[in-house]
């Protein structure tokens, strides 16, 4: 029988790469998102490519009555998910903490800490009763370290830290691994959302930095999901060269290398 994950936040950069590494290696996967269009778009092309199982699930992870009953309607039919990766998030605004805009802070605060519990308090059950299952939480480098301007950002994501530790020895007893991915700059939509679609300051943000693509992650998160059953990651953070951790960086052209 496939093994079944459950991607929130599919639609675009890195759960969109996660969806289709795991189904281009033969598993059936579940996504979700609030762009119901990209979800359908993604569905017909894995199923189309890789003859796997699709199930689409548009909803919002900060609306937590939304999230019950999507997922309700899922264990009607489904009854394992091998792997949940708690990948939907966001940043909004990047500005001092006595400039910041609330509803930006709401946003965050909402999409990267409530809607991850929202979503995992309705699948953690499942693999209790099934004594098996892997948590995938994506941090940040923002959740190791807090950066200029980054605060309530770095705040969600630290939050992701602690409940990645906190939900391990929850888990412990019944076979449950729980990872924390920790990436550093990434380009994918994240910085066109931070900065509110202005496409120029969100591609400035990758200028000459060589990111991690949002496919360096899906490998990330293949590798963690695919280790012996007695083999749990807790804990991985990667960067590109360019950058040390979430708060000190350089562009490539700083970078020395051997000259011949
Ligand atoms: P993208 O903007 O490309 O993707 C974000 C995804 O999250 C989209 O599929 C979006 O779908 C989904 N999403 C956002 N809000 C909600 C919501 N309320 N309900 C359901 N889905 C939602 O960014 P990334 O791929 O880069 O980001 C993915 C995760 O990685 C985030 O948690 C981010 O914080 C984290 N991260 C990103 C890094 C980077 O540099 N790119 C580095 C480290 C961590 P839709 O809009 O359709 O709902
Ligand atoms: C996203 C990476 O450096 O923009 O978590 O915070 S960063």
């Amino acid at each position: 029988m496939n093994r079944t994950i459950f991607v929130t936040g599919a639609t675009s950069g890195f759960g969109k790469a996660i969806a289709t590494l795991f189904a281009k290696n033969g598993y059936n996967v579940i996504i979700n998102g609030r762009r119901n269009e990209r979800l359908q778009e993604l569905k017909q092309s894995l199923e189309n490519e890789y003859h796997v199982q699709v199930t689409s699930l548009c909803f919002d992870v900060r609306d937590k009555v939304a999230t019950e009953k999507a997922i309700d309607e899922l264990k009607k039919s489904v009854t394992q998910i091998d792997i949940l990766v708690n990948n939907a998030g966001l940043a909004a605004g990047l500005a001092t903490i006595d400039e910041g805009d609330t509803d930006n802070w709401d946003r965050m605060i909402d999409t990267n800490i409530k809607g991850l519990l929202y979503v995992t308090r309705q699948i953690a059950p499942m693999m209790r009763a099934n004594c098996s299952g892997h948590i995938i939480n994506i941090g940040s480098t923002a959740g190791k370290i807090a950066y200029k301007n980054g605060n309530v950002y770095c705040a969600t994501k630290f939050a992701v830290d602690a409940l990645s530790q906190s939900m391990r020895i929850d888990l412990l007893p019944y076979g449950i691994k729980v990872t924390a991915i920790n990436p550093g700059m990434a380009e994918t939509e994240f910085s066109l959302v931070r900065f509110g679609g202005d496409e120029e300051r969100a591609a400035k943000m990758y200028e000459g930095v060589n990111a991690l693509q949002a496919t360096d992650i899906a490998d990330a998160v293949y590798y963690c999901a695919t280790l012996p059953p007695h083999v749990c990651v807790n804990d991985l953070t990667l960067t590109c060269l360019t950058q040390a951790n979430g708060f000190y960086s350089i562009k490539e052209s700083e970078r020395i290398t051997k000259q011949n």
